[in-house]
Order: structure tokens, then C-alpha cells, then sequence
């Protein structure tokens, strides 16, 4: 028999937060300085505390990920066409797009959705300028082979490591791998300061320019040298990157028991794919996807059955990006057949801090119970 109705919704995420009283006391100077914003005490001290957390030489803040990702590619001075993948948020395309770049779409492994390197090389013309994988859901791409390939051919490596906060391979910061790797630290994100991102990067020489395109291009008091933006954080999120960066590790921890029990009652389920685990990575278990390919109920099967019991899992990542409206005259999403295929099977079921472990049981139990229903095995 399945379980009756929950009574609280219980959606995809929610956003970790710090005891009130700890935020408000970090609210005080600000009111005391009335510094809210341009970079501030709190911008400093975060920027100083996450190069030393995510173990990355050098980092600059923005007031979103987006906007780091978009001012990364400005950086990087590019032309011409950038490889990255379409099973992504709409962020990794529009962040190209928006730098009049043209996105060429490689297709994704079926372990881990990252971008497929056996295809990566066959898609690099003489206009390539860069190559942008993405870490989806936190699971890393092979960089050592792109690092490989982007070395021979002369290419920059950006990543959207937008789901990779905290992450490491083999002991290093995964911000270390490419010319530079943007993270998000949105509300939904494992750790956040509101709104915020920000994009780690080796080269000392770019601190200068990445400091000056958040703030207008503007290089000195009387010279305007870049046609930059505002993509300043402020110091109410700054405020609340340094209290949530307090208890992340405990918020991961957590996380990892929830993304285990999953993994204790599907895996091995016919029909129920996980994601490969790679044993090298430090893992943040941003995301909990769930691929139903041949089980006995499709996946917007199950979402609808989820959602009648108040549980609102989500479809991260469809429709792949080179079937969106907006890009839909210039590419085809049948040139990435996997991309297309995982991203009519996969739901990303909850996961977060606070859920407590019997709704990952009781969610498991719905995804196991209606499927011996529809097949009518009980
Ligand atoms: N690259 C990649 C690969 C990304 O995934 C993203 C963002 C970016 C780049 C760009 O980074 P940012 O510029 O966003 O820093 C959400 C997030 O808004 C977005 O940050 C994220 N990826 C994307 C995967 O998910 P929506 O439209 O699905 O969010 P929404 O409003 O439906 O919220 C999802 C759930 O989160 C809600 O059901 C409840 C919970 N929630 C939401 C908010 C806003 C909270 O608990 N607290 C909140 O404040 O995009």
C-alpha cells in the first residue's frame, strides 16, 4: 500500500540558513559604516575566506553566478565558436550567447552527464576559442583529459562549476583545474550568500580585470578602459557567505547521509539509474538526479505520482538547451542524442539539510511502491 498525502510540500531544495541571531549580529557594522555595497569589509573577508575553503590561488566575487560565468568569458578575450554541452541550466548557453559567442553543443556521457571527452576533440574547428564543460550536479568533468586536449589545441577551459562549491579532487580544489571555474552560491544552492557567485582563476594577472569588469570597466578614477557591468556583490550577501561558510561542512555531512539512504534503496533497482560515483572527489551532493530508463513507470509518471503526494521533485535538466525556444532555429537537439534521451528520463528528487531522513525513505517508498503497482508484480 503506498503512504497517504504528506502534509508539508516538500520541494527539490531549500535553502540552508544560518541561527537569525548570527546574521543579525554580522549586520551591525554595516549599519554602523553605512558601507552596504562596492566592496566592502564583508566582500574582503569573504573573498579572503573562500580562497583559503574552495583552495584556490585567486578568486573574485559577483552578485550572481551568472554573471561571473558571462564576465569569465569577457576575460577571457574569446571569439568565435565555445564547445560546451546543452544538459545544463539556461545560464551555461546565455552566458556564451551574451558574449556573441557561438555555442557548439557536445554531447554527454551516460555515467555522469558531463560532457563526453571521446566526442570533445571531432567538434574543435579552427574557430574554437574555448571549451566550457560543466560540472553538473556537482559531478566533475574528466579535467585532466580536457586539460589535455585544451592544451594541445590551444583552447581556454572555462568551467561552470556552478554545482561544484567545495568540491576536490584527489585533495585539491576543484577551482585549481582550467583558466578559471565559476561557482554559484544562490539561495538554492549547498552553500550560498543570497544571491552570489564567483569565479576562481591561477593567473594573478587577471585579478585587476576581473575586479574592474564587475565595476563598469572603470580602471581608475577618470578611465573607463572595458565596457564592463555591475555584478558587484553587496555586503548583506557577503554577510551571509561568511555565516553559512560557519557550518557548511556540517550542511554537506548531512547531505551525504540523505544521498546515501537514496542510493541504499535504489540503486540496483531495474530501471533506476545513479549517477557513477568517482572515489577520487570530496563531494558536496548538490543535486540527487534519478534516471528512470525501462523501469516500470516513466519519468513524468513518477513526478506527477510525487507531486500528488505533496513531494515536488524537478526535471533538472529538461528541455536540453539546443531545444529552447530561443534556440531552437539554430541547433538540434538530435545532435546530442544522450543529452536528449537522459533529459526526458531524469528527476532530480529532494535533497537538502533539513529533510529529514524518513521523507527520503518515504519518497523511495512511493518510487518503489507505485512502480510494482504499474507492472503489477506486488
Ligand atoms: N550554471 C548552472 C549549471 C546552474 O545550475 C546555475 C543556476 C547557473 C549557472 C547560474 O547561477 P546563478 O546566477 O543562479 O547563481 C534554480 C536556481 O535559481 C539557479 O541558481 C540554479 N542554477 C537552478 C538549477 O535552480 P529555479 O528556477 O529552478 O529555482 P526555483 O525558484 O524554482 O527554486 C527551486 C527550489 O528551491 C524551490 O522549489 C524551493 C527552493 N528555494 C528557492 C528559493 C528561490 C528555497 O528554498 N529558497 C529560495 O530562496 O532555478
Amino acid at each position: 500500500m503506498m503512504r497517504g498525502k504528506t502534509e508539508d510540500p516538500i520541494l527539490v531544495t531549500r535553502s540552508s540558513l544560518p541561527p537569525l541571531e548570527e546574521y543579525v549580529e554580522m549586520l551591525k557594522p554595516i549599519w554602523e559604516s553605512a558601507w552596504l555595497t562596492n566592496m566592502g569589509a564583508y566582500h574582503e573577508e569573504f573573498k579572503e575566506k573562500l580562497k583559503e575553503y574552495m583552495d584556490v590561488p585567486c578568486l573574485e566575487l559577483f552578485v550572481n553566478g551568472h554573471m561571473a560565468l558571462e564576465l569569465a568569458l569577457q576575460a577571457m578575450n574569446l571569439e568565435g565558436e565555445v564547445i560546451t554541452t546543452p544538459f545544463s541550466f539556461s545560464s551555461t548557453t546565455h552566458a556564451i550567447v551574451r558574449n556573441g559567442l557561438t555555442p557548439v553543443f557536445c554531447d554527454i556521457n551516460r555515467e555522469d552527464y558531463t560532457i563526453d571527452v571521446e566526442l570533445l576533440e571531432s567538434l574543435i574547428t579552427e574557430r574554437t576559442s574555448a571549451i566550457v564543460p560543466v560540472h553538473v550536479y556537482g559531478n566533475l568533468c574528466d579535467v585532466e583529459r580536457i586539460q589535455e586536449i585544451g592544451e594541445r589545441h590551444h583552447l581556454k577551459v572555462i568551467y561552470d562549476a556552478a554545482h561544484a562549491f567545495g568540491e576536490e579532487l584527489d585533495g585539491r580544489g576543484v577551482g585549481q583545474w582550467g583558466n578559471a571555474s565559476m561557482f554559484s552560491f544562490h539561495a538554492t544552492k549547498v552553500f550560498h550568500s543570497i544571491e552570489g557567485g564567483a569565479v576562481a582563476f591561477g593567473d594573478k594577472s587577471l585579478e585587476p580585470l576581473f575586479y574592474q569588469l564587475k565595476n563598469f570597466g572603470i580602471t581608475g578614477y577618470e578611465t573607463v578602459e572595458y565596457v564592463g557591468t555591475n555584478g558587484k556583490m553587496n555586503e548583506f550577501q557577503a554577510a551571509m557567505g561568511l555565516c553559512n561558510l560557519r557550518h557548511v561542512d556540517r550542511s554537506i555531512e548531512k547531505r551525504g547521509i540523505l544521498a546515501a539512504r537514496y542510493r541504499e534503496r535504489l540503486e540496483g533497482v531495474e530501471g533506476i539509474r545513479l549517477c557513477r560515483e568517482n572515489p577520487r572527489v570530496r563531494k558536496n551532493y548538490a543535486y540527487m538526479p534519478v534516471v528512470f530508463d525501462g523501469y516500470r513507470l516513466g519519468r513524468d509518471e513518477i513526478f506527477r505520482i510525487l507531486k500528488e503526494h505533496n513531494i515536488y521533485a524537478r526535471k533538472y535538466f529538461y528541455p536540453c538547451i539546443n531545444s529552447y525556444q530561443c534556440y531552437r532555429d539554430r541547433f538540434r537537439a538530435e545532435d546530442t542524442p544522450v543529452a536528449a534521451d537522459i533529459s526526458k528520463k531524469v528527476l532530480t528528487l529532494p535533497l537538502y539539510e533539513d529533510l529529514p531522513l524518513e521523507a527520503v525513505d518515504r519518497i523511495c517508498d512511493i518510487i518503489l511502491e507505485s512502480g510494482k503497482g504499474a507492472g503489477g508484480t506486488e
